[in-house]
């Protein structure tokens, strides 16, 4: 026992020595596989004994602990924020104002994070919680999300029992493949770093958290004088030397002219940082100078924010297209001179509608200011009138779906236009759409705005021009935001789904009545496209579950000639027609963990929650031990849930499983 725990402790060092050099020295000590190797040792001794486990297990950092509600916690010292100003001329002031108290000060420049602020407390030492600002008098437990940034030590070089504070970001890099992964699953795109970092903290169950690549800067201390500090940048230093991620950016300046000069470096320097700063912070160094400088009723009176100008650049305007939408909206969109903003080109941008188009004045032709502050998406910010030449066209908003030429109509009281004909082809896009989707074909990477693109462009009209895209390649390549890479994931996806077994195919026709569970159904009775294909409606209503509006539907789907030539024409080009058996889904939720399940869930009998655990790859099972991976908790649960909370299980509620199932799409 003595040696296990021996053991432990080693381990524990080990890896926490292992991360600290890692991610925030980035000096790699040991390779992957070292890491690995240890962090399982260490996993198994845990879960052999479960009392040895110390609370700050790097094991912890893995994620997967589920919280019922954030709770509040009270900051004993308050969070101020600070006055942000937007000139240097008002930074000039802020300097004389300060010398003109009889001060002469040195400043330390740090860089504005674009993140979420944070403070972090420790006892002795050991990491105890984390919590949000929120109003700078009260914020949130987010403690189980903390553990799970690699930054955070779990244990300081020295045991001090300390409180620090700083800023939680997301790397610009993960905030890109976010918003990739969005996109293909049709969800809004984040904004910026800010929200992404705010939305991955505000998760009740931390395995999201862990994915999220989440990082730190730590930049303030409240209690410098109980460690012998003098000065701010002494008590970055000191935070430095306990093992946190202090900015290597901040300088220490000599006067105004160091501030500027750091304020100019970072300007230039902006695009080439891996995380998204909107400015710089400047403070008064001493620490007895920021005393008796004091507070207003909101700030310090010795600190200030100077925010970045939004980046604009200018790029002509060369034309305004219409696409139109599966509900058969109408967008403008600009097209543009490729330039490059905050970092990424830029060739479109939407201008929303007619009357945003009309407010801004812009003219085709039109020279126009372009603006990505911090944000992802681009806007057209004004028309430069003094670049105007005379060549310039007004914009006419177009009257007839440039799809089906029907007369556009503007709901009352809207901004926006409709085709409303039903039968514009555009409308097909939903069902091209649903094709792609995930339950139907699951190509990966083709989401509704990607469909609606090709659509509109003329590429995709009908399901099998899904299967002839090659013939497009080079026009894709040249679209914006359709490199390379990604137009080959998307061809080689395309090509994949062909493998597909029938259920897939069977669902994505979008047959009336038959949703993703009457396709399996069918798909495991009858075997092939084609016996399917040539039952009468009475002889498939001898299958079980099948009535006759379902079987008349169908029996009149594949006596339709068009969609016997969409068959015939799918099958040319190589779509898989036969049954392949069991599909077994996955999902990072459930895959190889063990659930048990208690008390009555409202939405869905045990049995079907059972059955999806197992299809997901997951083991549903009837006691709860140390084994278990997940409790899902309904109402009147009894004494396994007890049991869960004493060994510390993740819990999920009705609503968190209710999340989940809606995510994968079985509800
Ligand atoms: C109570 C960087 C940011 C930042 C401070 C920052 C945001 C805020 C701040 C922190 N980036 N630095 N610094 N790089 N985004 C300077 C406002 N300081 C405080 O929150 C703070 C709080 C203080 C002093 C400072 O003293 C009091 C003690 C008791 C009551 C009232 C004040």
């Amino acid at each position: 026992m003595e040696d296990v725990k021996k053991r432990i402790d080693e381990l524990v060092h080990i890896l926490e020595d292992a991360n600290y050099r890692y991610y925030v020295l980035a000096e790699p000590s040991i390779t992957d596989q070292e890491f690995d190797k240890y962090l399982r040792e260490l996993e198994v001794l845990e879960e052999k004994y479960p009392d040895l486990a110390p609370k700050n297990s790097p094991t912890k950092r893995v994620g997967g602990m589920v919280i019922d509600k954030f709770k509040k916690v009270k900051h004993t010292i308050p969070m101020l924020s600070l006055p942000d100003v937007f000139s240097e001329e008002e930074i000039i002031l802020f300097d004389e104002r300060i010398r003109k108290s009889g001060f002469v000060p040195e400043y330390v420049c740090e860089l504005k994070i674009d993140g979420v602020s944070v403070s972090l407390h420790y006892e002795n030492g050991e990491f105890i919680s984390g919590a949000t600002r929120g109003d700078g008098t009260t914020g949130e437990d987010i403690t189980h999300n903390v553990q799970t940034i690699k930054t955070v030590p779990f244990r300081l070089k020295k045991k001090e029992t300390i409180e620090v504070r700083g800023e939680i970001y997301m790397p610009k890099e993960m905030l890109v493949k976010l918003n990739l992964e969005r996109e293909k699953l049709d969800q809004p795109l984040l904004q910026n770093c800010r929200n992404a970092t705010a939305g991955s903290i505000r998760q009740l169950d931390s395995s999201v958290a862990a994915k999220r690549n989440l990082n730190t800067w730590i930049y303030h201390l409240p209690n410098p004088l109980d460690y012998g500090l003098k000065t701010h940048y002494e008590a970055l230093e000191f935070m430095k030397s306990l093992g946190f991620k202090v900015n290597p950016c901040n300088r220490l300046v000599k006067d105004i002219h160091g501030i500027l000069d750091f304020i100019h470096e970072y300007h230039e320097k902006r695009n080439t940082l891996s995380y998204d700063i909107d400015g710089v912070v400047i403070k008064v160094n001493d620490l007895a100078m920021q005393q008796s400088l004091g507070f207003t009723s909101k700030y310090p009176r010795w600190a200030i924010a100077y925010k970045f100008p939004a980046e604009e650049v200018l790029t002509k305007l060369n034309d305004i297209i219409f696409t139109v939408g599966r509900t058969g909206r109408i967008t403008p969109n600009a097209v543009l001179d490729p330039v490059i903003v905050m970092g990424s080109t830029v060739k479109r941008a939407t201008l929303h509608n007619e009357d945003y188009i009309l407010e801004k004045g812009l003219k085709i032709g039109d020279t126009v200011s372009i603006r990505k502050a911090g944000d992802v998406i681009p806007e057209v910010v004004e028309s430069k009138i003094e670049r105007r030449t005379g060549n310039e066209k007004d914009f006419v908003m177009i009257s007839n779906c440039p799809i089906c030429g029907t007369p556009l109509q503007k709901k009352k009281d809207q901004v926006d236009h409709y085709c409303m004909n039903p039968n514009c082809p555009a409308r097909h896009i939903e069902g091209l759409v649903h094709f792609v989707s995930r339950h139907a074909m699951n190509i990966d990477g083709f989401g509704e705005k990607i469909m609606e693109d090709f659509f509109n462009l003329g590429f995709i009209r009908s399901i099998p021009d899904i299967y002839q895209m090659e013939q497009h390649k080079e026009d894709l390549i040249e679209l914006e935001g359709y490199g390379h890479k990604s137009v080959d994931n998307l061809l080689n996806a395309i090509e994949e789904s062909k493998k597909n077994s029938l259920e897939r195919l069977l669902f994505g026709l979008g047959i009336g009545g038959i949703g993703d569970k009457t396709a399996l159904m069918l798909a495991r009775n009858y075997k092939t496209m084609d016996a399917l294909a040539s039952k009468t409606k009475e002889e498939l209503m001898e299958v079980r579950d099948i009535g006759p509006v379902l079987a008349e539907n169908i029996a009149n789907y594949f006596s339709d000639v068009d969609n016997q030539e969409l068959i015939h024409h799918l099958k040319e080009l190589g779509l898989n027609m036969k049954f392949l058996g069991e599909e077994l889904k996955s999902s990072d939720d459930f895959s190889g963990k063990r659930f048990v399940v208690t008390g009555t869930i409202s939405f869905m009998g045990r049995d079907e929650i059972e059955h999806l655990i197992e299809s997901y790859g997951g083991k549903p099972s009837s006691s709860v031990s140390s084994k278990t991976d997940v409790v899902i908790v309904g109402e009147n649960p009894g004494s396994k849930e007890t049991k869960a909370r004493e060994l510390g299980i993740p819990i999920w509620d009705e609503e968190k499983l209710y999340t989940v199932l809606k995510e994968l799409g079985e509800l």
